[in-house]
Parts: C-alpha cells; structure tokens; sequence
C-alpha cells in the first residue's frame, strides 16, 4: 500500500492542486491517477518495477502520472524539461525504459529517439483518459523513484528510492515542520529533485494541503503570489531568495511596502539545496520580517538535519538531525568528531535511498561497512548546532542549487574539435553560490569560447554551461600531474 495515495482518499473534496489556473480536488488526482495506472498496466497485472519515463512540466498532470505509475507498480522516472536530447537519452538507456510519457510540447523534441532506440513516445493527453484495471498491491519495499545525480564521476547516477524511503522522507519534515491541512505551497522548483518533489509537493499531498504550480520561476510571480495571501508556506534555494530581494530593491517604497506585508504573514519559508549567505538571511529578515528556516539535504537521504521550527534558527548553520535520522560526523582518524573539529557527515535511516541504480560497486562505495551513507559533506558541531564547511570534492559544484559534476563537463569539452583539454571548477558567486567556470587549453589560439559555449548548449543543460571562460597554454598540476583546481581558481 502506497501511504501517501491512500491518505488522499480521507481528502476527496478538499483542493489539492492548482495548475494553470484551474483547481484540482484529491479526488480527480485519484481518479487521474487510476486511468493512468489502467491505460500502463494495459492487460497486465503489475508493470513490476518497470522504468516509466516522463517529460512533463510541472502540473497537475505531472503528478497525475507519478501517481498512476507508482498504483501500476513501476518506476518513475521524472525527466528534466531543462534537459538537451543527449542527457535525456543517457537516462533512458541507463535505466532502459521502453516508453517516455511526453506533454504535447515535447513529442516533436523527443521523437528522434523513438527512432534511434525503439522507445515508444507515449502522449501524455490520451494516458489520462478513462480507463479502470485491477491495482496490483504495492509493497512499500518496492523501489519507487529514480531521480539522477551528479557525483564524482563523470556521468549522472540514477538515486533508487522505495515507497517507504519517499514515506520516511516525507514524513519526518510533516512532522518537523508542522504541515497542516490548511496549508498552502507554491512550488517554483523543478520536479526532477526531491526539493520540490519532497519537500513541496509530497509533504502537502500527504497533509491534505494545497500545492500551486508556477511552470517557471519568475521574481514577480512569486511576489504576486505572495501578496494574493493564499500562501503559508514557501520553500526555495538560496539563488531564488536572492532574486526576490533584488526584484524588492528595484520596486517602488508603496510596492515595497505591500510586498513585506504580505510576506510577514506566511508561517514558514525555508531554504536550502545549498549554503544560505548570512547576508542574504539577514536582508530577508529585514525585508520580510521572516527568519529563513535552513535545512540540510541530499538526493540519497531527502532530507538530513534542519534548524527548529519553534525554537532557534541560526544563521549559517542548518541545525540538528530530523526525527528518525540518525547522524554521525566522523573526522579524519575515522572517529567521532568533537565540538568545533571538522567531519563528514554521515547519515543512515530509512528515508536512505536503496542503491544506485544498476551501479552495485558505487552503491558498495557509498556506505561504510557498518551502514552509514557517506555524505561527502564536511561540517562541525558549534554551539549546540551544525555547520557546513565545504565538500570533500573539488570537482562537484553547486550552482542555483544544482549539483554539477565538474568532470562531466570537462568530459564532453574534450569532445570539442578545438579543445587540446580542459579543467572545469565553481567559483563562489553571491547569486548563484558558485558559477560553473571553464579553462580551456586550445589546439589552435584562435577559440571561440562562445561558440564553445553555443555547442555546449546541444550536449548539456543551461545550468551547466560555464559562464566564464579563460583560455591558457597550459593546467596547473601537482607532482603527480593532477589538475591543482583550488590554483586554478585563483587563475580567474
Ligand atoms: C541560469 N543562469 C545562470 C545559471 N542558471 N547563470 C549562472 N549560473 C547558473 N547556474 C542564467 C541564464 O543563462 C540566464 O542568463 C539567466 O540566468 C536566467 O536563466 P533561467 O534559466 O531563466 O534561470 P532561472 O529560471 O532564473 O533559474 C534560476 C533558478 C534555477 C534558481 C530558479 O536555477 C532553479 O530552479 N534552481 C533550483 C534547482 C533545484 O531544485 N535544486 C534542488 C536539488 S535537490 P541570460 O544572460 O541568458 O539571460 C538538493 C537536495 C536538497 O539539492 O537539499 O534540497
Ligand atoms: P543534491 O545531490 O542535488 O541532492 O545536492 C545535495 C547537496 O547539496 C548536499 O550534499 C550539500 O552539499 C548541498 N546542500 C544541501 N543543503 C545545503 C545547505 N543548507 N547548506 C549547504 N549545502 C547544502
């Protein structure tokens, strides 16, 4: 039995979504959700943890279909609408899905590859329509999600978790949190991260709350939003609150006004996927009269540690562990690290992922022999509360809170006729945490780091382009010849 959906049935009448203006009830996201699991299951049983690609913006149509996949017993698999052919296809060979689910504005986009690997592109209009089948029963060990991360090796890694990870994770912060069902979200996030599949949509799905879509992040509709007064809670990476204060610098001392009323009103705004600046709190609070609730998290573990909701919110730390998750910070002799001595996180609980998928050798990596997923984040225990001090790895990088693999990067620049080689790094950035930075060693003097960029555009996201290039003749390298990326970064 899938916890969250059978919870939806004690809510029928109440709304549980809006998007694209219309409102939706938990009933019709039932029924939704019925006619997808009915038209996938097409004759059959139980789809067995089969991979359910889907391209579809958020909506109430996006969660109609994780829904139906998860009551036919697949997988879901959420696809980047941000996502260039290439990673799109690199996620459906890695998990071999058979179909991808696509909005109507996709198919012409996606249509190669139903060419290139015989997958069918399944249109999402028709998936919807009525149709009943028998519901296989759902066991909560059944892996439910993959969602892809990037890691310290080149390529993505697909993050499996089961319906009682996604139960674990949602319910700690329910409970954390105090999510009621009175409670009303705007989900500005994309729906391939567990930021905004978790912690937004999930958790007001399981309380009975309301979760409104904006397909995009735009400053101004976020503050429209905030001031109609229908929200209690909002939920963003640091990036976005840095973009709402400047949208609220540039406005009008009457708009200004109007804007920190309304937002003094809401019950909690959070933030987290990556280090709140304490300038940016403290112009928040200024602003808005709300202290930012900052959590810690991950794609592997939802969740890990949070400031308090009722009690203390330290700027620049993220707390203390949620309920049912257990944490240790191990120092550098593999032991137990003291008050104010740097560590590493480590995290075990059930909202941990199951496995990489189909990546045993990585998965064995990632714990410790004992249990413990190794976070790969460094932090200290200061005055009753934790701290983030850095990453164990100079080759991941947080931008807009995205995790980019440096590596991958500098893998498919290399690709490039004109690039000899390459190094890529994070430069810290006050509005996006760190700016994806490129140096380039050229075959020939005369690149175009601009048309560089323009052919990135074909292979990657927009999120990983680099924004600053520099082209030399040569990397710095230690004795061994690795790249030195910490005197790289000084070279910009
Ligand atoms: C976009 N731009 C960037 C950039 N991304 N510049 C530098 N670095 C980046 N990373 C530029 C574009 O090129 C463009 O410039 C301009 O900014 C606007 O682009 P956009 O695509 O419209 O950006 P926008 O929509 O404003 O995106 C910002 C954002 C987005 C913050 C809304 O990055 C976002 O949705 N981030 C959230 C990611 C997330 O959900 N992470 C959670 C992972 S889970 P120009 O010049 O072309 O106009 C996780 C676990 C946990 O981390 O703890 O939660
Ligand atoms: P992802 O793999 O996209 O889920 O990103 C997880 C990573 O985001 C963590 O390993 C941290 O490095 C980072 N992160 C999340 N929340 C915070 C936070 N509050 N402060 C600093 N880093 C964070």
């Amino acid at each position: 039995m899938i916890q969250l959906i059978e919870r939806a049935k004690g809510f029928t009448e109440r709304v549980a979504l809006v998007s694209n203006g219309t409102s939706y009830t938990y009933g019709q996201l039932l029924d939704s959700a019925q006619h997808v699991a009915a038209h996938l299951l097409n004759g059959k049983a139980d789809l067995e943890e089969a991979r359910i690609t889907f391209l579809v913006p958020p909506s109430f149509e996006y969660t109609a279909i994780q829904w139906g996949i998860w009551m036919a017993g697949g997988i879901a698999v959420p696809l980047c609408v941000l996502h260039p052919l290439p990673s799109i296809e690199y996620v459906l060979r890695d998990t071999q899905a058979k179909m991808v689910i696509a909005h109507p504005d996709y198919m012409d986009f996606l249509s190669p590859l139903e060419k290139e690997n015989g997958v069918s592109i399944v249109a999402l209009t028709p998936v919807l329509e009525n149709r009943s089948a028998e519901l296989p029963d759902i066991r909560t060990e059944q892996r439910a999600m993959i969602l892809y991360t990037s890691g310290t090796t080149s390529k993505p890694k697909g993050v499996v978790t089961t319906h009682a990870n996604i139960q674990a994770q949602i319910t700690t912060l329910v409970n954390a949190w105090e999510w009621q069902q009175d409670d009303y979200i705007l989900n500005i996030l994309p729906l391939h991260h567990v930021h905004g599949i978790i912690n937004v949509m999930s958790c007001a799905l399981w309380s009975g709350a309301c979760c409104e879509f904006l397909p995009k992040f735009e400053a101004e509709s976020v503050w429209n939003s905030i001031k109609s007064g229908r929200l209690t809670l909002f939920m963003a990476v640091p990036t976005i609150y840095y973009k709402l204060i400047a949208f609220w610098d540039d406005a009008s001392e009457t708009a200004q006004e109007e804007m920190s009323e309304a937002a003094s009103k809401l019950r909690l705004m959070v933030s987290g996927s990556a280090a709140l600046p304490v300038p940016v709190l403290e112009k928040w609070r200024k602003i808005t009269g709300q202290t930012l609730l900052e959590r810690y998290g991950m794609t592997e573990i939802g969740m890990g540690l949070s400031n308090s909701y009722r009690g203390e919110r330290r700027p620049g730390h993220i707390g203390l562990p949620l309920p049912g998750v257990e944490m240790r910070l191990v120092n550098s002799d593999d032991k137990t690290a003291g008050e104010n001595e740097a560590g590493e996180f480590q995290i075990k609980g059930p909202s941990v992922f199951k496995e990489y998928w189909q990546k045993p050798e990585a998965t064995e990596k990632a714990f410790t022999k004992d249990g413990w997923f190794i976070t790969g984040d460094i932090g200290m225990l200061n005055n009753g509360s934790y701290k983030i001090l850095g990453r164990d790895s100079v080759d991941i990088i947080k931008s807009g809170g995205y995790k980019i693999s440096a590596l991958e990067i500098e893998d498919v620049l290399r690709k490039h006729p004109m690039v000899r080689d390459c190094a890529v790094v994070g430069l810290p950035d006050e509005e996006w945490g760190e700016v994806v930075s490129a140096c380039l060693i050229p075959k020939d003097e005369a690149i175009d780091t601009k048309k560089v960029s323009e052919w990135l555009k074909e292979q990657l996201p927009r999120y990983k382009i680099p924004r600053n290039y520099i082209v030399r003749n040569t990397l710095p390298r230690n004795v061994l010849g690795k790249v030195t990326k910490n005197e790289l970064k000084k070279m910009f």
